[in-house]
């Protein structure tokens, strides 16, 4: 299937906005969104809830109803207003759902994606959301006739769900494009690591920064324990960082977040000022995109986080544009009181054959909770 094709006949529907946040499974439909030539606005949110009040906006003022897509990960984020407004027992907004489905049972997937996937059909059903599976194999008749059946559903002032397995959509153009950053991410994650001592705590993001800091602490320092990674739950990992600091306050913590994933969940941050947590840092690693699933640009890309921070009353930000200012990172998390955050700009390259964790997600948690374990207690 080509995404352009389904766009078009999402258009034909009635279809005039389409938002969401990118995902792995649907790459080429995002790619395809990006590329396309037809008249869809498109919006990239910071959260998949965020895409569900936009539609529900775009149809109180068009009384049309638009289209989000998400990862099956961010059906949670997008329960609430979907639950509580769009429902027919609320407001009746329809809405088109098109959700990559990561951690389809039977088909291997990383640990952060086992449960939701085997949850995903089940959650459909329970929101009264009916919904219909597509993949390679479904033919142009039956897309038609799964079109034709959410636009009944829709014209009820319901909502309908596309969930999209692996490989549905055709290769598109990749949707290229430049952030006009020098520092590569895995660099500046080497170097961060190397600048910090190896008893400080770090809390790392969803997608390749972990998986790049998991290897990179692999190759230098030969073990990982120090770093708990945010596999799932994107947009969390600074509140793991601050439940850590606030209860190890012999420890220093850095979080190490995306800027994808602190748009998602933003309020962390002034949340995080008011703790005034003196042993919590921040890194934002900037590349004004969600990177890990294909690349697709944020929809704030103009967003300057150390200023956001400073608003929201962190007692000190930077932006470092050069690798020296990086090395400085561990010397810094010595001498300044947190909470601190540094965002660095990073361009948009990462490398093909990077790995993931050889570790199950328990193990890794055991051995970081080994890790902070007070040394009397060990
Ligand atoms: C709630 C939720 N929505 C979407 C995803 C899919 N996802 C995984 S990583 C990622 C991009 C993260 O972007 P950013 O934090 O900027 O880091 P980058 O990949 O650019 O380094 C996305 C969208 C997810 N895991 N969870």
């Amino acid at each position: 299937m080509r995404a352009s094709e389904l766009l078009e006949n999402l258009e034909k529907m009635g279809i005039q906005t389409i938002t969401g946040v990118p995902d792995s499974t649907l790459k080429q439909f995002c790619d395809g969104v990006q590329t396309y030539q037809g008249n869809l606005r498109h919006y990239v949110t910071a959260n998949e809830g965020a895409a569900v009040g936009l539609a529900i906006g775009a149809y109180l003022a068009t009384a049309r109803p638009s289209c989000v897509y998400m990862q099956n990960s961010g059906i949670g984020n997008a329960v609430n207003p979907l639950a509580s407004l769009a429902n027919r027992d609320v407001y009746g907004v329809p809405i088109l759902f098109i959700v990559g489905w990561r951690g389809e049972p039977g088909v291997k997937d990383e640990p952060q994606h086992v449960f939701q996937g085997k949850i995903t059909c089940e959650l459909f059903e329970t929101l009264s959301v009916p919904y219909r599976v597509i993949d390679q194999n479904t033919s142009d008749e039956e897309m038609d006739e799964i079109l034709t059946e959410a636009q009944k559903t829709l014209k009820q002032g319901d909502q309908f769900a596309v969930i999209v397995k692996k490989g549905t959509f055709e290769k598109e153009e990749p949707f290229g494009w430049e952030n006009g950053n020098t520092m590569l991410r895995e660099e500046v994650l080497g170097h961060i690591l190397r600048g910090v001592s190896q008893d400080t705590v770090i809390v790392s993001t969803t997608g390749k920064i972990s998986r790049e800091l998991y290897e990179q602490s692999e190759k230098i320092y030969g073990n990982h324990d120090n770093i708990f990674m945010t596999v799932g739950g994107m947009g969390h990992a600074s509140m793991i960082a601050l439940g850590i600091a606030n209860n190890r306050q012999d420890k220093k913590i850095l979080c190490i977040d995306g800027d994808g994933a602190a748009l998602m969940h933003m309020g962390a941050l002034p949340f995080i000022a008011a703790q005034a947590p003196e042993n919590f840092y921040h890194v934002v690693i900037n590349n004004q995109a969600h990177e890990s699933v294909g690349a697709m640009p944020t929809g704030c890309q103009g967003t300057d986080f150390a200023q956001v921070a400073a608003a929201s009353g962190y007692r000190e930000t930077s932006r470092l544009e050069k690798m020296e200012e990086v090395d400085q990172i561990g010397s810094r998390i010595k001498e300044k009181t947190g909470p601190v955050l540094w965002e660095i700009p990073v361009a948009l390259d990462s490398r093909a054959d990077l790995g993931r964790p050889k570790e199950s997600a328990r193990e890794n948690k055991e051995g970081f909770m080994e890790f902070i374990k007070d040394s009397e207690e060990k």
